[in-house]
């Protein structure tokens, strides 16, 4: 079998080709990945060298060369993690959002019409579904949650998936869909929240939290997603959009105070910033489908969770010290300096 990745120098692109390589010694895994901002190849270092393992550095927007890649390769499954990702920069600029989270996604389905495929599998996000309100606990988003999108970045995630069922239903693509919520663990990104608070915690810096921290999210370990999707592509019925999460609901506040409990730190490291334009105040999935029709099951509870991702950013530091001394740290100034 061979797998394409997309997005998989990035957080949960990177964890899922570890996941596939150690768990099918037989297959190959091409990871296909533009190396933006949030890409990082020392995620890949442990996998760079596997027989197994290939790396286009390739922009899924670029009709060229994705099809020049599929020659190449003929692969039999496409994962697309490859986006941009981050909600914040889509309020500032939605641009590179519309290109890459829509556009990327129809020149890799145009590929896979051309060339054929057993399976396109779209990486989709609960943040489709808007937010809940946070006095009504026995709401969930289910797979029939009209879309309802809040911010740039969640309206072009959205976007995909219309197209996604769009070339489903016009020109029976073999298409699934998985809408996850909030993932955490290791190779994540230092501007999401969990790894920005430990990041700013080791190194005694102020924890912004934004608005008053009551907006709530549901928590899953990234390997969880991983196996999910594993699922997914393998058993998943083709058309079908399956939800992902563990109800693992915490305030931001909640997460903040684990984080520097956790680590001895005092609250008072904690600044109420601004908060964020248009943000959404709950996401909480149920992911009874999956797990009724596929028998999926997240295995890591938050508690157990926090722990491993805090003790992987300990033993890992230069991964995120490169980054946050990088060109990063501009950005970091321009979205929370007099914030
Ligand atoms: P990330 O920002 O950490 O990684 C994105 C990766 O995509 C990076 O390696 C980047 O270089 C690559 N990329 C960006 N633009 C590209 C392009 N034009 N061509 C090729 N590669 C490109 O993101 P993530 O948090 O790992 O999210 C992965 C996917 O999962 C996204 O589609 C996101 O919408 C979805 N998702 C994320 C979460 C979450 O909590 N992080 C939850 C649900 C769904
Ligand atoms: O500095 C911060 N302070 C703060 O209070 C940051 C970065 C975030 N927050 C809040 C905003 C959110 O309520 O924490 C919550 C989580 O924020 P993010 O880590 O930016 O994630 P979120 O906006 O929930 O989106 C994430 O989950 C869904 C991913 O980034 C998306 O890619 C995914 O689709």
């Amino acid at each position: 079998m061979k797998i394409v990745v997309t997005g998989g120098a990035g957080f949960i692109g990177g964890n899922f080709v570890h996941y596939m390589i150690n768990k099918y010694k037989d297959y190959k895994i091409i990871c296909v990945d533009a190396l933006t901002y949030a890409g990082n190849m020392e995620t890949l270092d442990s996998v760079k060298d596997n027989p197994n393992f290939s790396f286009y550095k390739t922009d899924i927007a670029d009709r060229k060369a994705v099809y020049e890649m599929f020659e190449k390769e003929t692969p039999d499954i496409i994962v697309n993690f490859a986006a941009e990702s981050h909600v914040d920069r889509s309020i500032e600029n939605s641009e590179i959002f519309l290109k890459t989270n829509v556009m990327g996604t129809q020149v890799l389905m145009d590929a896979c019409r051309k060339y054929g495929i057993k399976r396109y599998h779209q990486v989709s996000t609960d943040e489709v579904y808007g937010d809940l309100p946070l006095d009504r606990q026995d709401l969930f988003f289910t797979e029939k949650t009209p879309l309802h999108t809040s911010s740039p970045y969640s309206a072009s995630k959205a976007s995909a998936d219309l197209l996604v069922g769009a070339y489903y239903r016009t020109y029976n693509l073999p298409v699934t869909i998985s809408r996850c919520s909030n993932n955490y663990g290791p190779y994540h990104f230092p501007e999401k929240l969990i790894p920005l608070m430990i990041a700013n915690a080791l190194n005694d810096k102020k924890l912004p939290v934004y608005g008053k921290g009551k907006n709530v999210r549901d928590w899953l370990y990234v390997e969880d997603h991983c196996s999910a999707i594993d699922l997914i592509i393998h058993k998943g019925k083709v058309g079908e959009v399956y939800n992902v999460g563990g109800h693992n609901e915490r305030t931001n506040l909640e997460v903040v105070k684990t984080i520097l409990h956790e680590l001895g730190k005092s609250e008072e490291l904690i600044k109420y910033v601004t908060d964020r334009k248009g943000h959404d105040m709950r996401y909480a999935i149920d992911p009874a489908k999956i797990h009724n029709e596929l028998g999926w099951l997240p295995t890591i509870t938050f508690d157990k969770g926090i722990k491993n991702t805090i003790r992987w950013y300990l033993d890992n530091k230069a991964w995120w010290e490169n980054i946050i001394s990088g060109e990063y740290k501009n950005c970091y100034e321009k979205i929370y300096t007099n914030r």
